[in-house]
């Protein structure tokens, strides 16, 4: 009896001490996409999308929340929004975001490929509530968006102007006026450019022709996925560059958070899924770059969410993260 309950304690000390050590993917018992990693409250949470376990497409149906003091022990929060709550929206609950102000949690997310919407609430976790009931992005309305306006990222200056970048190879950015559920201004074409001064773009496919570009990665043409962070005054645009085996997540800098954004190179190396949608956060004085594979299940459809640290040199370059299993 006596060795069974040291047994019994020795196994708890175990699993305490490995849920301790965070490892890449950090969350397993479901599939996790496209985090968004936010400081609230001197708490870390991280907003993804959920790949279903029978997926065949990004047909993702809810959104999720974790959230953790240490970036080693992770929380997971009852779902924050799903497509049920939209009565404007059926599919394709992709890639969220959400920001704090004016004492309420602002959560930004894209659904059918084509809309982003707004949803409101009281607490970082959520849960979220649609208060506009209809979007804020429509391509179907107002086709200038871009074909693809996925990928809501929100960020707030120094000042207090709110912006909204998204886009699916067609980078934009709105401002958003202070209530946060409406924009203000003109959509602007974020432009970035090459160390010569060059414009880097996405070039579409013409008729009967392999698309190079969107099969090639590795270099500073837009593809998804945009974060913008400020640091050190430096305005830092982190974006997935394609969906080659090649392509990662790479970043472009300015001084002005509507650009251009001269290219800079790779925030990390390559990951196995096929784009590196991640994010970049401050916490606690420590750098950290958020990201996804597919490591786990070996399929795009089902990814799983990982962290790793990241580092400036003196001139307020990144420094090429490579992805570790060991994680934090
Ligand atoms: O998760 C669905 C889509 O896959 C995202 O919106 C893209 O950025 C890519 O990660």
């Amino acid at each position: 009896m006596k060795a069974q309950k040291l047994i019994i304690v020795c196994l708890l000390i175990l699993g305490n001490t490995m849920m301790l050590k965070a490892q890449n993917p950090f969350i397993t018992h479901k599939f996790t996409a496209d985090p968004s990693a936010r400081v609230f409250n001197d708490r870390l949470y991280v907003y993804t999308s959920h790949d279903e376990d029978d997926a065949t497409y990004f047909d993702m149906r809810d959104w999720a929340v974790f959230s953790s003091k240490d970036v080693k022990n992770w929380k997971e929060h009852p779902i924050p929004f799903s497509l049920k709550d939209i009565a404007w929206a059926d599919t394709m609950a992709w890639a969220p975001d959400c920001v704090h102000r004016n004492g309420q949690y602002y959560f930004y997310y894209p659904v059918e490929r084509i809309k982003i919407g707004v949803a409101v609430g009281d607490r970082p976790e959520g849960p979220f509530k649609d208060v506009l009931g209809k979007p804020i992005i429509d391509f179907i309305n107002e086709p200038n968006v871009g074909p693809e306006p996925i990928d809501p990222n929100i960020f707030i200056d120094d000042d207090g102007q709110a912006y909204m970048y998204f886009g699916c190879r067609y980078p934009k950015v709105t401002r958003l006026k202070e209530n946060m559920i409406e924009r203000s201004g003109e959509l602007i074409d974020i432009k970035i450019l090459d160390q010569d001064g060059q414009i880097l773009e996405y070039i579409e496919k013409k008729e009967g022709e392999e698309n190079i570009q969107a099969n090639y990665g590795g270099d500073g043409v837009y593809g998804e996925a945009p974060w913008l962070f400020k640091r050190n005054g430096i305005y830092y645009f982190t974006y997935a560059n394609g969906w080659s085996k090649d392509a990662t997540m790479v970043y472009a800098t300015s001084d002005s958070p509507t650009g251009p954004f001269t290219y800079q190179g790779k925030v990390m190396q390559p990951v196995s899924s096929s784009t590196s949608h991640g994010s970049v956060v401050e916490f606690k004085g420590d750098w950290y770059v958020f990201y996804h594979t597919m490591d786990i299940s070996g399929k795009n459809f089902k990814r799983s969410i990982c962290v790793d640290k990241l580092f400036f040199d003196k001139n307020g370059k990144i420094i090429t993260v490579t992805p570790t299993r060991e994680g934090i």
